[in-house]
């Protein structure tokens, strides 16, 4: 009989130590966001995470969160960035449009840079739906982000492309 095929298994370990972290926060519900950048900055230090490598941006609101996180990925200082923003629904579309753009901008600016950036944005109808995900009932978001960060940074690194500079192509097997 032959033995059952054993499939490689790649995960990204949960130490930050060496590796780079950006975060980017949005000040718009600033007592919320600060919740969540805490708990953040709280699991990159449990995990290992040194001071010098974790940088902290401040923008307005959570629509600046993609040019943000996209022009700290252009540095190339940064393993992975983490966007902590916090829309709360008011009474026009206006929730709409920048929940859309956010979410949208954030997932282009990863494809486009190769770098992770975690989604921390909590799209929440009440305030108190907010509250209880920066700490209350349902855990911390800003928490989770971090983890998810390590995890991905981790991840990235192994899944690095091979470059010729670093790894000659490998031969091609010859013909009989
Ligand atoms: N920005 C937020 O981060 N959360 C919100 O709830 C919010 N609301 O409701 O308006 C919000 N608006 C500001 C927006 O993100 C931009 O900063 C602003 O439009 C300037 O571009």
């Amino acid at each position: 009989m032959t033995e059952k095929l054993q499939p490689g298994k790649i995960i990204g370990e949960l130490s930050a130590r060496g590796l780079r972290f950006g975060i980017a926060v949005s000040r718009f519900n600033s007592f919320i966001t600060d919740r969540l950048l805490s708990a953040a900055v709280d699991a990159l230090e449990r995990s290992d995470a040194q001071s010098g490598d974790v940088d902290v941006v401040h923008v307005p609101g959570a629509f600046e969160l993609p040019l943000s996180t996209k022009k700290m990925a252009q540095t190339g200082n940064y393993d992975a960035l983490i966007a902590i923003g916090c829309v709360l629904r008011g009474e026009t579309a206006h929730y709409d449009y920048v929940c859309a753009e956010t979410s949208r901008g954030l997932q282009l600016a990863q494809m486009d840079s190769g770098v992770p950036i975690i989604f921390c944005v909590l799209t929440c109808d009440t305030l108190e739906q907010a509250i209880d995900r920066a700490g209350l009932k349902s855990g911390n978001k800003g928490f989770e982000a971090g983890l998810a960060a390590i995890e991905m940074a981790q991840l990235s690194r192994k899944l690095r492309p091979i470059t010729s500079a670093t790894n000659p192509p490998a031969r091609k097997a010859r013909r009989k």
